[in-house]
């Protein structure tokens, strides 16, 4: 069977989490319109075994990453050492960009790390639906001349436009070689991973500016009943104003929050879940070595 590593990575809000999941067909890991929403990398697996042949099978294990960014706290670092450190690790990179390579000095600057890297490189000009065809055509000959990529392909992540076919090509990249994980498995993260994620992203949602980026979330407990899924998270935040933000008048905010996050998490256990949430504050946080590797920012 052929297999491989696919590293997807770019900017902040390019649409990587956005094509992961399309790719998958399936939500694992959270997208919002706000810029740094992914932290950790979110390995996404695709199996397809053609007729049930596994000679004929393909396996890529896909990397969506944090997008890279000039960091202004340890966890910035994190995520952006975290995105670049895959760049070697992986069979392929699919940069992502959505808009021309003069918009702005962030896709000029991964571009530059990219050349100095041997790995078998695509360009994905992402948001295709948002651009006039002549637009999309200017980035497409902007980048062609550079030589770097492999190849170049325009998609909607947002629309599942284009993905197959780059599904398809990146197939050709693949080697032959072990079958990493089972056929049915779409991620190897625990689900309280994704459960904390889902919290996070509600909060993203749901509170503007600097507050939802000062957030972390703790699983203190899961309790796995036959019917029903009991679940308890804290949420920390940077500082107390930050905190009656989060819990709104009479509570409001944290409610929405919380019923929002419930709906998404029982759709994925598949049972009831009692969610229950607690905002604390951990000032700083976001610059502690301590607090950084307890919530899981940390290398692997
Ligand atoms: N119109 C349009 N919007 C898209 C497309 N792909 C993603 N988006 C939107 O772009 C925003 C960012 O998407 P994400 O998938 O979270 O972006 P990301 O690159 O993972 O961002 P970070 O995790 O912050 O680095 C979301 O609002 C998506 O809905 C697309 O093809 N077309
Ligand atoms: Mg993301």
């Amino acid at each position: 069977m052929k297999t491989g590593f696919i590293g997807i990575v770019g900017r902040p809000n390019v649409g990587k989490s956005t094509l992961l999941n399309a790719i998958l067909g399936e939500k694992i890991a959270i997208t919002t319109d706000k810029p740094q929403t992914t932290r950790n990398i979110i390995r996404g697996i695709y199996t397809d075994i053609p007729d049930g042949d596994y000679d004929k099978g393909t396996q890529m294990i896909f990397i969506d990453t944090p997008g890279i960014h000039k960091p202004h706290s340890k966890l910035g670092n994190f995520m952006t050492d975290s995105a670049i450190n895959t760049f070697k690790e992986v069979d392929v990179i699919l940069f992502l960009v959505d808009d021309a390579i003069n918009k702005g000095p962030g896709d000029r600057y991964i571009l530059e790390m990219l050349k100095e890297i041997d790995t078998p490189k695509i360009l994905v000009i992402n948001k295709i639906d948002t651009m006039k065809p002549e637009y999309f055509q200017s980035i497409y000959e902007d980048y062609s001349k550079m030589e770097v990529f492999d190849d170049i392909f325009g998609t909607s992540a947002l629309e599942g436009k284009n993905v197959d076919r780059l599904i398809s090509r990146l197939g050709d990249f693949l080697e032959e070689g072990p079958m990493y994980f089972p056929e049915d498995m779409v991620t190897d993260h625990p689900e309280r991973f994704i459960v904390s994620e889902i919290i996070r992203e509600k909060i993203l949602l749901y509170l503007e500016d600097e507050v939802p980026h000062g957030v972390a979330i703790e699983i203190e407990s899961y309790k796995e009943e036959p019917n029903i899924t009991r679940i308890g998270a804290v949420i920390y935040c940077e500082r107390k104003s930050h905190k009656g933000i989060i819990i709104g008048k009479q509570g409001k905010k944290l409610k929405g929050i919380g019923k929002a996050a419930r709906m998404e998490i029982e759709a994925l256990v598949g049972t009831k879940v009692f969610l229950e949430l607690w905002v604390k504050v951990k000032e700083n946080w976001r610059d502690s070595d301590f607090a950084l590797s307890n919530f899981g920012y940390k290398e692997e």
